[in-house]
């Protein structure tokens, strides 16, 4: 296939791994680095690494998103329990003794646990070179080509389901499912941000990261998958689906999105992906926004890590994972490497997907 670019973005490493490429830096974890996980268990010990999925609870912590919804199937009237066993649509066989429950879910595919994959952000771009900014994704895969928007439905709202406007959103390109296809594993490392900050909400840049990693005897290795632990996820579950926003606008570290050196830590040390307990990995901070005014508009990303990871660098973000006993563990035992399996659902086109991850030691 043709390169579909004739500029890629300042920063971006398009075309690292191919042009066609859509692992990004999973390529990076290679059979030779799962091993290396692999290597890290020795007591078999697992922990999960996933919130319950109805946290963090209604829509207060992101209106666009939606709890999961469950309904049970109905067949021939009869609810979930009461069904017999059949396989189509004919009678069921009353000498049969089974009795069967099948469910139905909606649910925000990044309402709690979750991957972003790389059809999740991408930016505004003139990727070729024609004066014209088009939305453009990862590797410059096009909003309206290979990532669809679905089919519009304009009664949705008046049904009351907003959600339901575009239907079968589809990312025909870098869909959620390439990750699952690679599987998700490999090893982990944990930077226990918590420990050295508390969970009082500040930005970490390049300087505090590294004195972190310093004083832990950290090293970051090319293919790692590294977990950031702030304890947000922590405070959010405590908070048993009654999120206090205010409280939680107040809680837990992230990474500065405007701080270039971390950008280009985070390339050099070709990390494969990167997790954290909070909602977005960086931390959303208007007042860290560096508005340029370019002709009365703002030329920025809300998200500049989203940015530099999702759009230029091919790198997975997971966010609001619950790391906080994996990392008292892993303290307690003078470690921070462990085996990472954290597939997401293998859903065709889906631009995230909950998940429910695994770490093992
Ligand atoms: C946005 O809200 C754009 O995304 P995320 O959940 O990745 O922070």
């Amino acid at each position: 296939m043709a390169r579909r670019w004739k500029h890629a973005p300042e920063g971006s490493h398009w075309g690292e791994f191919g042009p066609d490429d859509q692992r990004g830096r999973m390529n990076l974890v290679t059979p030779a680095r799962v091993l290396q996980g692999v290597a890290e268990v020795r007591e078999g010990r697992s922990f999960v690494l996933s919130l319950p999925l109805d946290v963090p609870g209604g829509r207060a912590m992101n209106p666009r998103r939606i709890p999961p919804q469950r309904y049970a199937v109905i067949r021939d009237g009869k609810s979930a329990g009461q069904q017999g066993f059949c396989w189509s649509y004919q009678d069921e066989d009353p000498d049969l003794t089974d009795v069967v429950n099948d469910d139905v879910v909606l649910l925000g595919l990044q309402y709690s646990t979750q991957w972003d994959s790389l059809a999740h952000v991408g930016s505004r771009f003139d990727a070729d070179g024609d004066g014209v900014a088009e939305a453009v994704f990862y590797n410059g895969f096009r909003a309206g080509e290979e990532i669809r928007p679905g089919v519009e439905d304009p009664t949705a709202e008046a049904r009351g389901e907003p959600h339901a406007r575009y239907r079968h959103p589809e990312a025909a390109a870098l869909g959620i499912e390439r990750l699952a296809e690679h599987g998700a594993q490999g090893r982990g490392v944990l930077i226990d941000l918590e420990h050295h900050l508390g969970r009082t909400r500040q930005a970490v840049g390049y300087e505090q990261l590294m004195r972190i990693l310093d004083a832990d005897g950290i090293t970051v290795e090319e293919g790692d998958m590294v977990c950031l632990h702030t304890g947000f996820a922590d405070t959010l579950l405590a908070m048993n689906r009654q999120p206090d926003v205010a409280r939680l606008h107040a809680t837990g570290s992230g990474l500065d999105g405007w701080d270039g050196r971390l950008l280009n830590w985070i390339v050099d040390s070709r990390l494969a992906c990167l997790i954290a307990d909070n909602p977005a990995v960086e931390l959303v901070v208007p007042k860290l926004m560096q508005p340029r005014a370019t002709g009365g508009s703002l030329r920025q990303p809300r998200l500049p890590l989203h940015e530099h990871c999702l759009f230029k660098n091919g790198i997975h973000l997971g966010e609001l994972w619950y790391l906080t006993e994996l990392a008292a563990w892993l303290r307690a035992h003078g470690r921070s490497r462990f085996l990472l399996t954290a597939p997401p659902l293998r859903l065709p086109g889906a631009v995230g997907s909950p998940a429910t991850p695994i770490a093992t030691v």
